[in-house]
């Protein structure tokens, strides 16, 4: 038998020929994350686990050992889950045979992980469900696995966004990147700029509804992450990308610097031509700056960051610096060097996406962000390496592989294309993170993350169909061992593991496209 509905691919899957556990409201579940599993259990099979409670004083490696032997002794088919600490971080191991599955994690990460494992190998077996006989180790190749939401191109409450970390965190990705402001709109209230979102929040592109998070909503978000061991990760996109700082503080704002391929934008995609103080719902890039000589934008940022950082737990800010083209190249490079001075004096590590990989003075230990393509272009390869230079490490974000909104299908209203066209679902698979920059090693990696930009994403729904399968991917390129180093860590298998899973995305109202290449498993 192979590895099943296993993604992302486990480092090791020992399949044993023997019968599985059946999973029938007998069965019991012990341990930490148990009523996760239980929850999990019942969406995937309609059953309702039994739970057997601790008794007083014993701790999770006595509840294991002891629902194991009573599993055994009575013959009633248990499942124990329990942190037992030792091993990599984030790791767990599962053993299942027909009477018992042990779920242990090295910590609650990696419980949580083993769990999600545990529940993608659930398959029906004659008129009820089993898990397969098997024993796994598992962790992860890389420390960072991300998912980016942009949430200012059109804005996403947080039943949304909590749905995404739903998703992305069931996939062992750890860390949720939130845009939280571009041309379009400013979508975090800030008590020490309030302006911000009472002027630069109401609309989204295509003049449809904007939208911005309160404190508590940000908090809230950040809490549901850690609940699902995710990061956040907050980008404050500077300094282009900055229109909507234009209808709070026109004084910080440059002109609308309007080149050809702003005329081109609005030529193919409507929308009208950037005005400083008038809301932008078109889908041009590249046109707006911060005055960069002005005193009064680093005072501006001192509140922005300063308060950011209070309000995200995480050790990351992202400071944006894609596509300044309103920028001259001496000013971006000073920028650069002072914000991202600024973010480290706050005590948290800076993020920056590629382009400032060239500044001269770039904080040391800044994390670049590479969106260029598998096989790089226009020295895109070089600016990235300039992280590494200055100490610090690369994220992996491929445009054309795993940029979940690039097109699936031409025909689909939903996504873009300037990514080298369609992104198929082998194309968003076929890559390996440590292949793509010469001279860029695991070492050199922080990890991986797939991005989701929202010009033409408005719902949950939109999500789900240009995210699933593709993420997928992505989860694989962040967590599995590396191509070539394991037999099944091929397309030719990820394209029966990913079709294994698609009766649990259905039963989890994962809107899922069924692209063409997978094989798509039904269940009726
Ligand atoms: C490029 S990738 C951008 C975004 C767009 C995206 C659309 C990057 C760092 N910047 O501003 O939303 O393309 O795919």
């Amino acid at each position: 038998m192979s590895v099943h509905a296993l993604v992302p691919l486990p480092a090791s899957v020992v399949v044993a020929d023997a019968p599985g556990l059946p999973l029938t409201p007998a069965t019991t579940v012990s341990g930490p994350d148990a009523d996760l599993l239980r929850a999990l259990v019942a969406t995937r099979t309609g059953i309702e686990l039994h739970r057997s409670d601790a008794k007083a004083g014993e701790n999770s490696s006595e509840i294991a050992s002891r629902a194991r032997i009573e599993g055994v002794s009575h013959s009633t088919p248990a499942i124990t889950l329990a942190v037992v600490p030792g091993g990599a971080p984030e790791s767990y191991r599962i053993a299942v045979d027909g009477t018992s599955a042990a779920v242990t994690g090295a910590d609650p990460a990696g419980l949580f992980y083993g769990v999600h494992t545990l529940v993608q190998l659930i398959r029906p077996a004659g008129d009820g469900w089993e898990i397969p006989a098997v024993v796994i180790d598992d962790a992860p190749r890389f420390a960072y696995r991300g998912v980016m939401l942009d949430v200012a191109r059109h804005f996403h409450p947080v039943a949304t966004v909590t749905a995404y970390i739903d998703r992305a965190s069931s996939l062992k990705l750890n860390h949720l990147h939130l845009h939280l402001t571009d041309d379009q709109g400013w979508r975090l209230q800030l008590r020490s700029r309030p302006e911000l979102t009472a002027h630069a929040a109401a609309t989204s592109v295509g003049g449809d509804p904007g939208g911005f998070y309160t404190q508590d909503d940000f908090r809230e978000i950040v809490t549901y992450a850690a609940a699902h061991h995710m990061t956040v990760v907050p980008e404050i996109d500077l300094p282009g990308h900055t229109h909507a700082v234009s209808l709070a503080y026109p004084e910080l704002s440059e002109q609308p610097v309007i080149s050809d391929h702003i005329r081109d934008t609005v030529r193919d995609f409507g929308g009208g031509m950037p005005e400083n103080g008038t809301a932008y719902d078109g889908m041009a890039v590249g046109f707006s700056s911060l005055k960069i000589h002005d005193e009064a934008t680093y005072a501006f940022l001192a509140d922005v960051l300063g308060e950011l950082a209070e309000l995200s737990p995480g050790p990351y800010l992202h400071i944006g610096g894609d596509e300044a083209l309103g920028t001259d190249a001496a000013d971006y490079d000073t920028f650069v060097a002072r914000v991202t001075a600024m973010v480290a004096d706050l005590g948290k590590t800076p993020v920056a996406w590629h382009e400032a990989g060239t500044a001269s003075g770039l904080a040391p230990g800044t994390i670049g962000q590479y969106w260029g393509y598998v096989a790089p272009t226009d020295g895109m390869d070089e600016k990235a390496r300039g992280f590494v230079r200055a100490g610090g490490r690369l994220i992996m974000s491929p445009a054309d592989a795993i940029y979940l909104d690039m097109k699936f299908d031409a025909d689909s209203p939903l996504g873009l294309t300037w990514a080298r066209g369609v992104t198929s679902a082998e194309r968003a698979y076929a890559w390996d993170p440590a292949a793509v920059i010469e001279g860029v090693t695991d070492a050199d990696i922080l990890g991986v993350e797939a991005p989701m930009w929202t010009e033409t994403v408005r719902t949950l729904d939109d999500i789900d169909a240009l995210a699933f399968p593709r993420i997928g991917a992505a989860a694989e390129a962040a967590w599995s061992p590396a191509a070539g180093s394991n037999s099944e860590r091929t397309w030719e298998s990820f394209r029966t593991r990913v079709g294994a899973l698609a009766p649990l995305w259905a039963r989890s109202d994962i809107r899922f496209t069924a692209l063409p290449g997978i094989d798509w498993a039904r269940e009726d």
